[in-house]
């Protein structure tokens, strides 16, 4: 079964929108096979967005992804990858598709409510990064 890393971020937290995201995962048939409310530290963030260093937004992003609480979730299913970036939508969410997560819930390029891994191999080491 492949996995992919659901970050449910600081905006959709405090926004109240933990329980319709999740509900969505099972819909859409994934399963869930692990789940955490943590706070990321600065050091874990940047560890988890090492890719993105060397890019402009990156303080405001490691600023924002440590600004409050975060959900995270393994999601198990086939094709688990490819179908969670199409339930979750495109990076902005004003140009996310309609009835996307990010749509329905995201605000902007960085406040985009949800994070899917963008890769197998990406899934099989974000799922690492936060369960056994
Ligand atoms: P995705 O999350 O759709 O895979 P990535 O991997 O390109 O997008 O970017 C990782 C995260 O970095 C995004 N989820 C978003 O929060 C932030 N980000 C990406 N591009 C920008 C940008 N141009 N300005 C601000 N934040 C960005």
């Amino acid at each position: 079964m492949q996995k992919t890393l659901m970050i449910i971020k600081p905006d959709a937290v405090a926004a109240h929108h933990v329980g319709d995201i999740i509900a969505r995962v099972e819909k859409e048939g994934f399963t869930l096979t692990g789940l955490r409310m943590l706070q990321l530290s600065r050091q874990q963030a940047e560890l988890f967005y090492a890719v993105h260093k060397e890019r402009p937004f990156f303080p405001g992003l490691i600023h924002y992804i440590t600004s409050g609480p975060v959900v995270v979730g393994r999601l198990e299913r086939d094709n688990a990858v490819e179908l969670w970036r199409r339930v979750i939508g495109a990076t902005d969410p004003k140009r996310a598709e309609p009835g996307t997560i990010r749509s329905q819930f995201g605000t902007d390029i960085e406040t985009n409510a949800v994070h899917g891994s963008d890769s197998p191999q990406n899934g099989e080491i974000e799922t690492a990064f936060f369960f056994d």
